[in-house]
């Protein structure tokens, strides 16, 4: 196909760009990381989502170098901030079935001299669909590095309890569906939103609760206003990410991001 060729070509030549978006941390305020979040601007078509392009790297096995040029560039760029935020890279499911992908993991972490600690993989539900040995061992192994695991998107998946139970996470993700509605009282906006947000208050809670037991850390996702936010502090949630605190900026302007952080 068209689009796959020019999605090679745009690797080769460099026109992918990284952006990074901070998670805050909810007691306190200060960036505590950011997540890397791949772009691609096509000189004729303009923007492609990844929603779009990452499904077809997926199918083609341009993934592996997709992955590999995302995780190395986030890598190199986090082991210059000031502050050593965490980095957090998303993985594809499809990246699990290559050989090779811890010690792709452990080189670039070697070449580019970022501590293991700094980096957080993210993996989604449908990840650990098979739930086999062989997904298992690789995230032990990736753990075993030092680095973080998180459980992206949590709650959209179909067995999400399932997955808490086959994996020690580091963290969960709420998604960004949960975090609708949330801090809309009564009195404010419409019936139906109000209703929407108890029963996703409700859910937030009880996943933070249950991560708590476990011993993972909490980030909610898609958190667009300061209501939002004062519902998330409030219900013991760890971390926000989204449009309140900031939208995903060029990775050349983290440092100046976190240099005027309040
Ligand atoms: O900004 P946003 O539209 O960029 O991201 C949409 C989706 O694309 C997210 O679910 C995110 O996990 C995924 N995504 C973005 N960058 C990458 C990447 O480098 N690798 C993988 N596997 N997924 C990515
Ligand atoms: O990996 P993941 O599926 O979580 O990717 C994050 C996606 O969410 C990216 O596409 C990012 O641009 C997007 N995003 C980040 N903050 C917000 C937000 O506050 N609201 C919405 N609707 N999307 C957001
Ligand atoms: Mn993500
Ligand atoms: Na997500």
């Amino acid at each position: 196909r068209e689009i796959e060729a020019e999605l090679r070509r745009a690797l080769e030549r460099d026109e992918l760009e990284l952006y990074c978006q901070p998670s805050v941390a909810l007691a306190g305020g200060r960036i505590a990381g950011f997540e890397a979040l791949t772009r691609w601007n096509h000189p004729v078509r303009g923007p492609i989502p990844p929603s779009l392009f990452i499904p077809i790297a997926e199918e083609c096995g341009l993934i592996h170098a997709l992955g590999q040029w995302s995780l190395e560039e986030a890598c190199r760029h986090a082991a210059t901030w000031p502050g050593s935020p965490r980095i957090a890279v998303n993985l594809s499911p499809v990246q699990f079935a290559g050989q090779d992908l811890v010690a792709m993991v452990r080189q670039i972490l070697t070449r580019t001299g970022l501590p293991a600690s700094r980096l957080e993989l993210e993996i989604t539900e449908q990840m650990l669909l098979d739930n086999s040995e062989h997904t298992r061992r690789v995230l032990r192994d990736l753990k075993a590095l030092g680095l973080r695991i998180a459980m992206d998107d949590f709650g959209t998946g179909y067995s999400s309890l399932n997955y808490l139970r086959a994996f020690p996470f580091d963290k969960i993700k709420i998604d960004r569906s949960f975090v609708a509605g949330l801090g809309e009282g009564p009195g404010s906006g419409t019936r139906d939103g109000a209703q929407t947000g108890a029963h996703n208050a409700a859910i937030v809670r009880a996943v933070i609760e249950i991560a708590r037991s476990l011993g993972m850390h909490t980030t909610a996702e898609g958190v667009e206003t300061p209501e939002q936010n004062r519902a998330l502090a409030a219900l013991g949630c760890d971390e926000a990410q989204g449009y309140f605190h900031s939208r995903p900026v060029p990775v050349a302007a983290v440092p100046g991001l976190i240099a005027q952080w309040k």
